[in-house]
């Protein structure tokens, strides 16, 4: 029987994806500004995604992602992701915390808002119909691991659309939630 060495490693303990088939990019702040409220003169990298896949083309094919969310505050906001609908919202996701601190913003599709903690370990189910962004409370890198089926899609403009209802703040060392002037909590 042929022994193959696996094709991308994920470098669990302070590491990231490695391999030849292993998919990166950086988002740097000027790129996505428009998502905080403050603003900053200079360009830091804000985060960096990490995937893996094989045959994106076929249905029930998986992705594996890692997010490196940098512990940068934006005039105090909390560094976070864009955050996404599924394009299919048949289509869920596990995030598992790898290293850092932080929240997982959740949003259905009505507005409803609320956040799971984000730490190592920690597990997370994120429902098809479900927004998800990634928050970065803590002093250090977030780490955190991602799989979901390759026919999700990123639904983007869903986001702009209709924000998340909360945007969260550190000062003092203390978080602030400040709620969208807009936005009604109806289950939570
Ligand atoms: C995780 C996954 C990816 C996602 C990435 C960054 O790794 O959920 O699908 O692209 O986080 O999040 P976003 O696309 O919202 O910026
Ligand atoms: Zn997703």
């Amino acid at each position: 029987m042929k022994v193959l060495e696996p094709e991308v490693i994920h470098h669990i303990q302070g590491g990231v994806l490695e391999g030849d088939n292993a998919e990166k990019y950086t988002k740097y702040y000027k790129e996505v500004k428009e998502l905080y409220s403050g603003r900053r003169e200079d360009d830091p990298v804000v985060y960096e995604v990490y995937s893996y896949t094989k045959g994106a083309d076929v249905l029930g094919n998986l992705n594996w992602g890692l997010t490196v969310l940098k512990p940068v505050l934006i005039d105090s906001e909390c560094n976070m992701t864009k955050g996404h609908f599924h394009v299919n919202k048949d289509c869920a996701e596990i995030y598992i915390g790898i290293a850092g601190e932080g929240l997982l913003l959740l949003m259905d599709e009505k507005g409803n808002t609320w956040a799971e903690k984000v730490y190592e370990g920690s597990l997370h189910h994120i429902d098809g119909k479900t927004a998800h962004r990634l928050v970065n409370t803590g002093d250090r890198d977030l780490k955190v691991g991602a799989c979901w089926p390759t026919s999700a899609g990123h639904d983007y403009q869903a986001i702009q659309d209709k924000e998340f209802g909360y945007r969260i703040y550190k000062r003092g060392g203390k978080l602030e939630f400040a709620k969208r002037q807009d936005h009604v909590d109806e289950l939570r």
